[in-house]
């Protein structure tokens, strides 16, 4: 016997979109809050599963690890492109990300890209990697200890300098200027209007008139900057010297099995694509790792203690980074408190009962999966599931982990392929900062607080950072 899944009271006509969008709710949300807080205070209200109303569409939503675990087979369930991420279509169309199941380019773009992306493929990257954390370690040492900073914004000059660099060998040069550039506001405003699209109903669409000319004027100013680039180096093909970056793999690859290439309109996708993915859940990582660092000493010591006996005072290395097991598990630590990419959406290939025979969910629903709720579940973190403790990330602690506790990069066929790249750069900048400095939150009674692009970051975080004695 199957039971029906919860759902909050609607209203007529409205369903529970009220309780989703951030802009019209007068009942569960705080303006600006954005739609994870929704998500979040639904989740301790309705437990492991529920189902919200949004007239054109239902949304089931999954909280538990057990049900989050039955998600994770791609012979059952697949990715859909919904929400907040269909509307990124508008920028990035088929792309890697943002493709429907079905599309032939995501094939041909996996296999052309996955090589590019594997751990000793990122390695190559390093050089460049640390040119970029050289300039935000630059800036804090010059501005002193009593400069504030916010890090959320260094870090996210940091990682979109980074990945410009390493997929297309381009300097944004995010750190000379006090002003974020043209280019890097125009994906940030973009990303939070694709979000604030995606919870407004449809019909209203055209009352925004203010928004959807700044909406289409910011894909433009993308979209060009990124054809320009192709552009350029067909003219001049040895602009990034021997080295080939993600660019040059894009135009010279060609799927191994059919030998089709991509063409110039998905390899401008799929740069974007990189350009998104590959800094907001990074530099949000960052901030998020910085803060519950400064909140729990006794985990900052003893990283501390791992990167002075490994590192000393030396530039932070591949091979430095290779022997830190506690910056490790640091980072996973903190991805499973803050996952910054929050949530995924499957949907089951045929008529399906999931939870053990408990619910029953049709071909095409829309479920969500939860990963905050999902990886802060009692069941397989005990009581003190809220609390930051690296310790039970360390490697003996998490093998033993049941399948599918932690998932921050998503899972399967669609699971994250940027993630050595990711994970290199963040255990580069968190060895090097914690090396260099003493940070300090700017305001020591802060708490943390969260606002929502496609991802989440700290808001309002605030740090000054001294440099540590005998360090220049
Ligand atoms: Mn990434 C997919 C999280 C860094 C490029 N990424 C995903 C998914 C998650 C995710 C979750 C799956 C989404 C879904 O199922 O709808 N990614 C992260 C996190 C970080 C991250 C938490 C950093 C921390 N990602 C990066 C970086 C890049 C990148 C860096 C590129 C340079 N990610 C991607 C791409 C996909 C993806 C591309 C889509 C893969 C596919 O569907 O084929």
């Amino acid at each position: 016997m199957t039971t029906e899944i919860p759902q909050p009271p609607t209203f007529p006509l409205m369903g529970n979109v009220l309780d989703l969008s951030p802009d019209l709710s007068p009942i569960t949300c705080v303006e600006g809050e954005g739609q994870i807080h929704a998500f979040d205070r639904l989740a301790l209200q309705y437990g492991e599963i529920y189902k919200l109303d949004l007239i054109a569409s239902e949304l089931i939503n999954c909280n538990s690890h057990a049900l989050v675990a039955e998600l994770s087979n791609d012979k059952r369930f697949r990715k859909v492109v919904i929400g907040a991420l269909a509307q990124v279509r508008n920028l990035v169309g088929d792309g890697l990300f943002t493709a429907h199941h079905e599309e032939p380019n995501w094939a041909t773009a996996n296999q052309i890209l996955m090589p590019a992306f594997a751990a000793g493929t990122i390695q190559g990257m390093f050089d460049d990697m640390s040119d970029i954390v050289s300039q935000l370690l630059l800036k804090w040492a010059h501005g002193g200890p009593v400069k504030t900073f916010e890090p959320t914004e260094d870090y996210t000059r940091l990682a979109f300098d980074t990945i410009a660099l390493c997929a297309m060998s381009y300097r944004l040069n995010s750190f000379d200027k006090e002003e974020i550039p043209p280019f890097v506001s125009a994906m940030s405003e973009f990303l939070t209007e694709s979000g604030m699209r995606s919870a407004r109903p449809e019909f209203l669409r055209p009352w925004y008139e203010e928004s959807n000319a700044k909406y289409e004027a910011n894909i433009k100013v993308m979209s060009d900057f990124a054809r320009k680039l192709i552009d350029a180096r067909k003219l001049n093909p040895q602009k990034s010297g021997n080295k080939k970056d993600l660019l040059d793999l894009m135009l010279e690859g060609r799927d191994s099995k059919t030998g089709v290439g991509l063409s110039d309109e998905n390899i401008i996708y799929n740069l974007l694509t990189f350009l998104i993915a590959g800094h907001e859940t990074t530099s949000g990582m960052l901030s998020f790792t910085t803060y519950y660092l400064l909140k729990n000493a006794d985990a900052l010591y003893r990283l501390r203690e791992e990167i002075d006996s490994v590192c000393g005072t030396e530039p932070v290395s591949l091979k430095h980074l290779a022997k830190m097991p506690y910056l490790k598990a640091v980072m996973r630590e903190s991805l499973r408190l803050s996952p910054t990419a929050p949530a995924r959406v499957v949907t089951p290939l045929k008529d399906e009962v999931i939870g053990g025979g408990k619910y029953a969910v049709q071909k095409d629903a829309k479920i969500v999966v939860h990963t905050t709720s999902m990886q802060r579940d009692p069941v397989v973190w005990g009581e003190d599931a809220n609390l930051f403790k690296p310790e039970r990330m360390l490697d003996e602690a998490f093998a033993k982990l049941p399948a599918h506790a932690w998932q921050p990069f998503g899972f399967g066929l669609r699971a994250c392929i940027g993630r050595p790249f990711a994970w290199q750069e963040a255990g580069l900048v968190l060895a090097s900062v914690f090396q260099k400095f003493d940070l300090f939150l700017a305001e020591p009674g802060y708490t943390l607080e969260t606002k929502e692009t496609l991802t989440i970051k700290p808001r309002d975080f605030k740090i000054r950072a001294a440099l540590r004695p005998g360090r220049s």
